[in-house]
């Protein structure tokens, strides 16, 4: 008792005399860097992924192009900066040279760049040009520069490093100022290599001689930011789907982690207990692929898609890049454009009015009792002042009183980095009728949290904060009403052939064709599940019956109903082995470990039909394994004679698991084979979430 009394007393002395003077709380853990502070600001900015790929319709080129491809008909890099001006972005980081190697300025490093392309007769430069238009728009300007090169012959020598550092160099000199310089992780493996065609590996932690290459970006551009896996200064997070985790925070024990790092999982949380400021950046392309591909200009993401992936990059503490992979007459195609445009006035909607500012605002504790760290500071709309508890109070609320009852579903907090990322722990309530309920209860908080929750009608919303590693520093608390925002329907089919159309919210209407017309209201209500056997296009639209409100039309394409199909040979009897084909790439099927022998698949159709083309569902778990990279389709009339109808490379298929289609000419079968001839990292298992066969030319 004793003890406890003295302890208490000295805490109450200690406290008396750290507040004489008011003093900010002392910094917790690693803390950004004034470059890193000023990446934070920017939030949203493009990323363009336009080079040799563009005119070779690849993901991945081999790097053995030939220099004649590169030929935009209508490069207009204005028309990108006003694109991204106009979408709200802040800068664009431009492709400079990916994993072909093939440069975008006329480097003196290599032969294999726009210099000797037909484009503009060899007098073009990209990167001038962007840096022309970027400082016209006021925008900012970063570039991506490839570590690997699959067309340098002195790859995987020590040569070849230099030329890579030559190539940066130029890069950091001869453009104006850069704001972010971008590390890729994928490194080594088959290439052109100047004609060798050979497989070369080298040591992604130390061949590029990374801190020689810090060190030149520091000299030469002392307000970048370097990213890569490990920063130093900004981090990838973990997946290209455009997601960091709920919990995410901006530091991490970095000298864990080198480009290529295995445990990249981690990077979509951060480490609680980090030794380095590493904040994510949230990488996604606006298309399944990062480069542009005529055949997925009907697959832009949805607003629903993008929506969602703002609230999960910029709401989750991380910065958004959003990859416009510009078409091969050099622009940004119309269809991109229009979703950018949609994105930004459904966030406009979204956050158009602030709530709180006129509220009255409380704090349960308040840093020596002075106005300098009131509660106020976190709603008077400026980042620089903040509300802060008393040294050692890491649970504390911060409590909104509406003058009347008021429609909130948005919240949105920011902690006053600069002294470090605190919260650990917090939850949201809200006054409804004279009762509280939870609205929410997360982890971190970080440069910026945004939750979204069902509309209450509160008149007081509380954020308490529950668990912190050191005293709150809160600038931000922000609320909002957002408007209804009808989701786009989902369009499905099952193993039976049977199609279904969903909507989180049963209160819209569906209205549905399925004869490639666009619905309107005017079409086939939505009832129930209804079959499509033989190839068709199913289009729906979503209906707020209330106001009309519409979605835009979504479209699914169904060939061959799969419910005859059968899987023949030795796993004709496993039970599991349905799962390549009932529909859902969310399950799958894939060899044990100890049956690598089974590399292929082979079904029986049914019936005979001449075959134009197959798909190939990488699995979609969060461990991915056993992904084929490298494949052979075959078909046949009888299962013993079998013709050869196409063979290649998924490309990126592990970084980008998106359905595979494959198109040859056509050849007439009843029996179809899927052979694995290299998986992913050697897998020695295959897997298989779902095959597909195309009869048409859709
Ligand atoms: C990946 C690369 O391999 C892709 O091609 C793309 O550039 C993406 C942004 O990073 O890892």
């Amino acid at each position: 008792m004793i003890r406890k009394a003295h302890i208490l007393t000295l805490s109450l002395i200690l406290l008396l005399m750290a507040c004489q003077t008011v003093e900010p709380p002392k910094p917790v853990g690693p803390t950004p860097s004034q470059r890193q502070m000023d990446w934070h600001e920017l939030q949203y900015y493009a990323f363009i992924h336009f080079n040799m790929n563009t005119f070779t319709n690849m993901e991945w080129g081999t790097g053995g192009e030939s220099v004649d491809l590169f030929n935009p008909t209508q490069l207009d890099t204005r028309q990108w900066a006003k694109v991204a001006k106009e979408a709200g972005m802040k800068g664009i980081i431009l492709t400079a040279k990916h994993h072909d190697g093939f440069c975008l300025w006329p480097t003196k490093t290599t032969e294999h760049s726009v210099k000797n392309s037909p484009w503009k007769d060899g007098k073009g430069d990209v990167v001038q040009e962007l840096a022309d238009a970027c400082k016209e728009y006021g925008l900012k300007l970063g570039l991506y520069l490839s570590p690997w090169d699959r067309n340098n012959e002195h790859y995987g020598q020590p040569e070849y490093v230099e030329i890579f550092h030559e190539q940066l160099r130029e890069l950091l000199t001869n453009y104006g100022e850069l704001f972010e310089v971008w590390f890729d992780g994928a490194n080594g493996g088959s290439g052109y290599y100047g004609g060798a065609n050979k497989t070369r590996k080298i040591d992604n932690k130390t061949y590029y001689e990374w801190e020689k290459t810090t060190e030149m970006i520091r000299e030469l551009q002392p307000n970048a930011v370097i990213f890569s896996d490990g920063g130093p200064d900004i981090r990838w997070v973990g997946n290209e789907e455009g997601w960091a985790n709920e919990t995410n925070w901006s530091v991490m024990r970095r000298d864990e982690i080198h480009p290529g790092w295995p445990r990249y999982v981690e990077l979509r949380s951060g480490h609680e207990d980090g030794t380095h400021w590493l904040p994510a950046e949230v990488n996604t392309s606006i298309r399944p692929g990062w480069y542009y591909h005529p055949g997925e200009d009907h697959q832009v993401k949805t607003l629903p898609r993008l929506v969602r992936t703002y609230y999960e990059s910029i709401g989750r503490n991380g910065n958004f890049l959003l990859n416009l992979p510009v078409d091969d007459r050099g622009l940004v195609h119309e269809t991109d454009v229009q979703q950018l445009m949609a994105l930004k006035t459904q966030i406009d909607k979204d956050f158009a009015q602030e709530l709180a500012q006129e509220s009255i605002v409380e704090a349960s504790n308040v840093r020596c009792n002075s106005s300098t760290f009131n509660a106020e500071k976190a709603i008077d709309g400026n980042f620089d002042t903040y509300w802060a508890t008393d040294d050692g109070t890491t649970q504390a609320s911060i409590t909104i009183r509406f003058d009347e009852p008021t429609k909130v579903n948005r919240i949105l907090l920011q902690e006053y980095i600069p002294l470090g990322q605190r919260i650990k722990k917090f939850k949201v309530s809200a006054e409804v009728d004279g009762t509280w309920q939870v609205l929410d209860e997360q982890t971190t908080v970080g440069y910026k949290r945004i939750l979204r929750f069902e509309t209450v009608t509160a008149s007081q919303v509380k954020v308490d904060i529950l668990d912190a590693k050191g005293p709150i520093t809160l600038s931000t608390l922000e609320l909002y009403n957002a408007p209804p925002f009808l989701v786009d329907p989902k369009i499905t089919r099952n193993r039976e052939g049977m199609v279904s159309i969903e909507v989180p919210d049963d209160e819209v209407d569906l209205y549905v064709t399925t004869n490639g017309d666009d619905p309107t209201t005017a079409s086939q209500k939505y009832e129930g599940p209804f079959p499509v056997l033989t190839p068709a296009t199913v289009k729906a639209i979503a209906v707020n019956p209330n106001n009309g409100q519409q979605t835009q039309a979504v479209s699914q394409y169904f060939d061959l109903a799969k419910k005859d199909w059968k899987v023949v040979g030795a796993l004709e009897n496993n039970a599991d082995v349905v799962k390549l084909m009932d529909e859902d790439p969310y399950t799958f099927w894939a060899t044990d470990k100890d049956a690598s022998d089974i590399n292929e698949i082979t079904i029986d159709l049914g019936a005979s039909h001449t075959l134009t083309g197959f798909s190939y569902w990488p699995i979609q778990e969060r461990y991915p394994f056993g992904m084929i990279t490298k494949y052979e389709f075959l078909v046949s009339p009888d299962n013993r004679t079998w013709k050869s109808a196409t063979k290649g490379e998924f490309g990126n298929v592990f970084n980008n698991r998106i359905e595979q289609k494959v198109k040859f000419e056509p050849v007439s079968g009843r029996y179809i084979k899927l052979r694995a001839l290299e998986k992913h990292n050697g897998d020695t298992r295959t897997s298989f979430a779902e095959i597909g066969v195309f009869t048409t030319n859709q």
